[in-house]
């Protein structure tokens, strides 16, 4: 078993090796850092968060990494990325974390996540069984925004199975209800994927482009060739219905509509599908030093501080 002092993004760990990775920094960061709660999953596991915050004043950002429980990469980038902003001695991080509010639920499909660790590593949906056949529903697809009109699947046994209405995850609900409470706060929302090499903003059920797109488009612009300059690592970015492919009932496309979130985004991390959703975990570490000079410069082109 994998000690939080041990706890080196050279593997991948595990819902318990996180969450004790956590108490650490939360017992080590007393007065940065706090835990919350976003609520029991179906299997009745804690969906656990951290908030760090130098100042109550700041604007937010809202990290869900691991909504899809097979993409590993997705929490392991969110605890390196938090690890680097408690721990970095740059001060352009240092300045990230001072000046920022960071919301990060770094396995926010808990139950998914344990059984992609204990029976089936390429799960992807939630656990609840629908259907007698077939298990889970994509979260992903289950947020009441545009809920199934178009790339979701009504099938049970499908991978995007959009569930039997909107909502009808626990996990998804608990999500919203949390987000509610704070949703005024944030200024960006990210949700962290896998894989591809892409940046995404609303929408999924459309290409019409949103209201802010242009500003959507210039953020995205600056983050995807921050991504590249450090290993060359190629994003394509752009409204995900005409970059990826049509979806509907997105966390981001619904926190978007929702609040009015105007940076709305989904990255899908690496790689181009040589190793797709078992990417080596010696990649965690490079795919977070992109990650982080991402986000440095969407946090300072998008002007939220
Ligand atoms: N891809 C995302 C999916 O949910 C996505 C792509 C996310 C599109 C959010 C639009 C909005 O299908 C993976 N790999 O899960
Ligand atoms: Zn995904």
């Amino acid at each position: 078993k994998t000690r939080a002092v041990d706890f080196d993004w050279t593997s991948y760990y595990t819902y318990d090796e996180i969450y004790e990775w956590l108490d650490v920094q939360l017992a080590t960061y007393p007065t940065i850092l706090s835990n919350f709660v976003v609520g029991e999953s179906f299997q009745n596991r804690t969906i656990r968060g951290v908030k760090l915050a130098y100042n109550e004043a700041n604007p937010s950002i809202f990290i869900e990494a691991n909504i899809h429980a097979r993409e590993w990469i997705t929490s392991a980038t969110a605890t390196w990325f938090l690890n680097e902003l408690l721990t970095s001695t740059d001060p352009t991080i240092q300045d990230l974390a001072r000046n920022i509010n960071w919301y990060i639920v770094p396995i926010f499909n808990v139950d998914g996540f344990v059984y992609s660790h204990n029976v089936n590593r390429l799960w992807r949906k939630t656990r609840f069984p629908h259907a007698h056949i077939c298990y889970g529903t994509d979260g992903n697809r289950n947020f009441g925004f545009q809920w199934n009109t178009i790339g979701a699947s009504s099938n049970p046994c499908s991978e995007t199975f959009a569930g039997p209405n909107a909502w009808s995850e626990p996990e998804t609900v608990h999500l919203a209800d949390y987000l509610r409470g704070i949703s005024s706060e944030i200024k960006i929302y990210l949700s962290f994927h896998s894989y591809g090499q892409y940046f995404l903003f609303p929408y999924g059920h459309t290409g019409e482009h949103v209201g802010n797109y242009e500003e959507l488009y210039a953020v995205a612009n600056k983050t995807v060739e921050a991504i590249a300059v450090r290993y060359g690592t190629a994003y394509r970015y752009g409204p995900s219905s005409t970059v990826l492919y049509e979806t509907s009932g997105t966390s981001v496309d619904w926190a978007y509509n929702e609040f009015g979130i105007r940076l709305a985004y989904t990255f899908e991390f690496r790689d181009r599908g040589n190793y797709g959703f078992v990417l080596p975990a010696d990649q965690i570490i490079p795919n977070g030093l992109e990650i982080k000079d991402g986000i440095v410069a969407m946090v300072a082109e998008s002007r939220v501080r």
